[in-house]
């Protein structure tokens, strides 16, 4: 692809960003909201999140959104991806609705349609309710009828209005921080466990699918994946298998039964031969079977690559997937230093191709993309506009891969930035920063726009660049 090259995309392409509630919102614990398993978390735990930095106040949408939407329209979104904080819509995960939690997402969905932008709206993004962690969490199949309803009446409140839902955000994410890599609370490190959260994660999916056709919804309802494409050092069989089966845990687990109803046979066949069948009951597999998603948002930031195991895995150690694959660092590789992740656009080109040839080319579109650097403040300009030009760069060069994807007849509509103002990522709190407007945490939460968020204003507006 030449420099002069121009890549225009259709009239209709959805140009937005993306954000969760409890990265965002703050007011944590205001106006009747009830713990999170981060609020928990950082309760107990604080020197796991950098700087000290807990998930209590965050970006401050809770009081700004008015501002923050006014930005969004500025920037040219026409269409914005949040999530409701189930803790605050329900305080317990079960029962009592909160009334102000409701007004506010009711007022935060007008001010989204008034400005002319779509709302996105995703149920779950990492963050369990208290309550509900307290008997299991997603290990617990109560917590499915408790999701459900959740979902329920999400719907009934709020989908006169919003006509795109996704169930989950990342779903296999909570599986591996909460039960195989300690990074997100309970910390366990329980195959057993991650297995049976990820089948009641999958089940709660197509539950909430369900319930919204049987309410007559007329929008759509997806899932959300980080489809993480899996390359093989080598051609060699044994990396190629080991690239296989990184797969299957790690992409098809959810992307197969999400599109297609049924699980992978190879990730069904490992967990036989390893004794780690999750409870299910026998209808469980119709309810999946019979509600795939309509919309699939795809997050990709980075890919994953294998090789065959070098070693005999230590037989009285823990059983992790690793067990069938060990991570290749390939040389030469471009690296994002601050967040650890490899760069590689073609990524993107390659699962959407994916989608197109082996999942009946869905209706998708990239729901997270993005680059959190760190210090910032250092590209601040004497116009006080942070120059990110490698903000843009790493936009750019994935939107190409998207464009060709669309020349090749990829479904692919619409692009979401990771995410719209810098925001509180979890155990690395404010550390890296993401958005396409800067949050001065010295001066209470002042945004500026990045150059990015400009530049981005002129691709949104000439569908291109
Ligand atoms: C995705 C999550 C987001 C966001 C992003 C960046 O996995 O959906 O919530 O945080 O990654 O990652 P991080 O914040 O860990 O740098």
């Amino acid at each position: 692809m030449t420099q002069t090259e121009q890549y225009r995309f259709p009239k209709d392409f959805w140009w937005g960003s993306s954000a969760s509630a409890t990265q965002t919102e703050g007011a944590a614990d205001r106006d009747g909201k009830g713990q999170n398993i981060w609020d928990y978390w950082f309760e107990k735990e604080p020197h796991r999140f950098f700087d000290h930095v807990g998930p209590a106040a965050t970006s401050q949408f809770y009081d700004n959104y008015k501002e923050d939407i006014r930005l969004m329209k500025e920037l040219g979104h026409n269409s914005f991806r949040m999530s409701i904080s189930w803790s605050r819509l329900i305080p317990d995960g079960t029962g009592e609705l909160n009334a102000k939690a409701a007004e506010f997402y009711h007022s935060v969905i007008d001010e989204l349609i008034v400005n002319g932008i779509e709302p996105f709206v995703n149920l779950f993004h990492f963050d369990m309710p208290m309550e509900l962690q307290k008997i299991g969490g997603w290990v617990n199949r109560e917590t499915v009828d408790a999701y459900e309803n959740y979902a329920r009446t999400c719907f009934r409140l709020f989908g006169g209005r919003v006509k795109k839902w996704f169930t989950h955000n990342e779903p296999i994410v909570p599986v591996e921080g909460g039960y195989l890599y300690d990074f997100h609370y309970p910390n366990k490190v329980d195959f057993k466990e991650a297995v049976q959260v990820g089948f009641h994660t999958m089940l709660s999916s197509a539950r909430a699918i369900q319930a919204y056709r049987e309410m007559k919804q007329d929008g759509k309802i997806g899932i959300i994946l980080n489809l993480t494409p899996s390359y093989p050092r080598s051609s060699h069989p044994a990396d190629v298998k080991a690239g296989e089966i990184a797969d299957a845990f790690f992409n098809r687990s959810f992307l197969d039964p999400s599109v297609k109803g049924e699980f992978p046979k190879e990730l069904v066949a490992i967990l036989k031969n390893e004794g780690f069948v999750p409870d299910y009951k026998k209808e469980d597999l119709e309810v999946i079977k019979h509600n795939t998603v309509d919309l699939l948002g795809v997050n990709y930031y980075q890919p994953r690559r294998v090789k065959a195991k070098e070693h005999l895995p230590n037989p009285d150690a823990p059983f992790l997937p690793d067990r069938y694959f060990d991570p290749y660092v390939m040389p030469g590789r471009k690296m994002n230093p601050h967040r650890g992740w490899e760069i590689y656009e073609k990524g993107v080109y390659d699962i959407l191709i994916n989608l197109k040839e082996n999942y009946g080319n869905i209706e998708c579109f990239i729901s997270e993309n993005g680059m959190g650097v760190e210090g910032e403040e250092r590209f601040r300009d004497e116009q006080g506009i942070i120059q990110d030009d490698y903000r843009i760069e790493f936009i750019k060069e994935h939107l190409k891969w998207i464009h060709r994807a669309i020349q090749e007849g990829s479904n692919v509509k619409g692009y979401h930035l990771w995410t719209f103002m810098d925001n509180w990522s979890w155990t690395n709190a404010y550390k890296n920063r993401y958005g396409f407007v800067s949050v001065n945490l010295e001066k209470d939460g002042e945004r500026t726009v990045k150059k990015s968020g400009n530049w981005f204003k002129k691709v949104a507006e000439q569908h291109g660049f």
